[in-house]
């Protein structure tokens, strides 16, 4: 903490020589508990053990993961379903590094998380002690901040800072680190009500100059587009951006993370863009005059070749991070601040302009070019689950999903209508997010059904949550779409590396068997017409399912805008 911040707590201390006395342990469950969290996923270790025992009799509810990355990515997964900062705690050295790669993935993906971690006593800091790392040093250009405690009585004050900080303007991850001394030391409590950084003040509402430049501009566009990404769903700005789009009858593409963000239903929608979008929402970019980027990033997978991204396009950038405006894409009418009052003051100053043509011409690209697979007669085709997923869920579920080809198949085939119902690790592409970011949502959600969509490779990574799902009891449906492959590695060797598979043919266990071993449901469809009984089957089931379909193993993922071309070089499919 800096200097003036530990004057302020001793200040305030100093004032009131009757505030309780804590534990540091005690002091970090209070905090929690005042920061509304109600529940924490974890493993414990030596170094937070005082904290697992002020944990024990506290009301607050834990669950146990059956390694440090499932804990985390169930706190992401919880995070990105409710809205709420996810919290997560390991203990010091290994506990504390197999915490790192959800550190990232949730920093990519601007999610808001807080990351306790045990550290050795702070007397053997820097000796190679036992279990321990440098986990502030390691976390420091994958947290949004972090913090290495060095006295107990900054505890509540740092924890309100980490909470205040990983939700507030961009969200993200603040990862604390607790020696363990520190956890036992007891000292005054006392807990600020608010937080104060005058280095740190996150721009909510947008320049109103600004504003009316951006809509005289809209107003004046003949062509114009809005691409929509996780921005919109982090500022909740659902709402606002269908109002602002039936207003002005803008139409919209969202990206990865935006999906969800604009209901899939809605005729003003024209799918993903990027590597595996839609060939209208590419051609829109490619066509439109002016580009109106909500709290997107224009990350490679967006853009294509930069040089030749949107060439005919003005583009207003919108973000609430600064640091994003411009970093990718030149941008002539930057406008910071949260989506959501920035598309309440552009609508108060915006008229609809006269964009008939253009919408015809979108819709016409719509009906030529829809997204579309071969079928098969017998064999059972991913894309072909993941439609019939979608008319069995009609968007009223979340799902989660691992990285590779089914991600992407999820992506286009499935009907997203609601924010907040796709948990994907867009940034970072993480395999083994996808069952315990399921996890945590199923936690958030009881009563909800939550579906994980996973390949044979991603399950494999964090296959141990199993575990966790069946002591937890919940009722979480699992999908595999089982190719034998790393799929998506496996179509990038066969287009781009003349059908060389190298290692990328793999083999799993029987996923029925397993299932059965862990305690759960499992059934397994291997020809088409098996489909859609085995998903009603385990869709209705009451307890946890794990659903395995055999696919066809060399289907491919169409459109593909091929790394470093540009959206115009879209090979449309077989
Ligand atoms: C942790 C991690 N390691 C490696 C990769 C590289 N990778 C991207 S997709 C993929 C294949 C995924 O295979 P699977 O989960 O079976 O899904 P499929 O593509 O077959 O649908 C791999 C290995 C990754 N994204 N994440």
């Amino acid at each position: 903490m800096r200097a003036e911040a530990y004057q302020q707590v001793d200040n305030r201390l100093a004032e009131e020589p009757v505030y309780e006395m804590k534990s540091g342990a005690e002091m970090i469950i209070e905090c929690l508990k005042r920061e509304g969290v109600d529940v924490i996923f974890g493993y414990p270790g030596g170094a937070v053990i005082p904290i697992y025992d002020a944990l024990y009799d506290s009301g607050l509810k834990h669950v146990l993961s059956r390694h440090e990355q499932g804990a985390i990515h169930a706190a992401d997964g919880y995070a990105r379903s409710t809205g709420k900062v996810g919290v997560v705690i390991g203990t010091s050295g290994p506990g504390a590094t197999n915490l790192v790669t959800g550190i990232t993935n949730a920093y990519m993906d601007s999610i808001p998380l807080v990351v306790l971690t045990g550290q050795v006593p702070t007397s053997y800091i820097g000796t190679d002690a036992f279990q321990e790392a440098d986990i502030t040093g390691i976390t420091m250009p994958i947290t949004k901040h972090n913090y290495l405690v060095q006295r107990t009585q900054d505890l509540p004050k740092i924890l309100k800072e980490a909470f205040y900080i990983a939700r507030s303007g961009r969200p993200g991850p603040v990862l604390i680190d607790i020696p363990k001394d520190i956890s036992y030391d007891v000292a005054p409590f006392y807990y600020p009500e608010s937080v104060s950084i005058p280095s740190y003040q996150p721009t909510i509402e947008p320049n109103p100059s600004q504003v009316m430049k951006v809509a005289k501009t809209i107003e004046q566009a003949k062509r114009p587009l809005i691409l929509a990404g996780g921005g919109v769903i982090s500022s909740g700005a659902e709402t606002e951006l269908l109002q602002f789009v039936e207003k002005m009858q803008i139409p919209v593409t969202t990206t990865l993370m935006g999906l969800g963000g604009f209901p899939a239903s809605h005729p003003l929608w024209l799918g993903m863009p990027g590597m595996h979008g839609t060939v209208t929402a590419n051609r829109a970019i490619q066509n439109a005059d002016l580009l109106i980027s909500l709290g997107a990033r224009f990350d490679d997978r967006v853009t294509g070749k930069i040089e030749r991204f949107a060439p005919k396009a003005k583009i207003v950038h919108v973000d609430i991070d600064p640091a994003e405006v411009g970093k990718i894409i030149p941008t002539q009418l930057p406008l910071v601040g949260d989506i959501k009052h920035v598309l309440v003051q552009l609508m108060k100053k915006t008229s609809p302009g006269d964009t008939i043509e253009w919408i015809e011409q979108l819709q016409q690209w719509k009906k030529e070019k829809p997204l579309r697979y071969k079928d098969s007669k017998d064999g059972i085709k991913a894309q072909y689950v993941i439609e019939q997923l979608s008319n069995y869920t009609k968007g009223d579920a979340i799902i989660s999903t691992d990285v590779g080809q089914h991600q992407m198949w999820t992506a286009q085939y499935y009907k997203f209508e609601k924010a907040r119902t796709l948990l994907t690790s867009g940034g970072l592409g993480t395999m083994g997010f996808g069952l315990p970011a399921a996890v945590g949502a199923q936690v958030g959600h009881p009563d909800q059904k939550v579906v994980c969509i996973s390949g044979d490779g991603s399950i494999q990574m964090n296959i141990q949550e199993l575990a966790t799902i069946v002591q937890q009891k919940l009722p979480l449906k699992i999908i595999i779409l089982n190719n034998s492959y790393l799929g998506m590695v496996r179509q990038w060797q066969q287009i781009f590396h003349d059908c060389r598979y190298s290692c990328t043919f793999m083999t799993g266990p029987d996923f029925v068997k397993l299932a059965e071993a862990y305690g759960m449901l499992g059934i397994r469809a291997v020809k088409k017409e098996e489909v859609t009984e085995v998903l009603e089957q385990g869709m209705k089931h009451n307890g946890p399912v794990i659903m395995e379909f055999m696919v066809e193993e060399e289907e491919n993922v169409f459109p593909f805008v091929p790394p470093g071309a540009s959206l115009d070089e879209m090979i449309e499919g077989e």
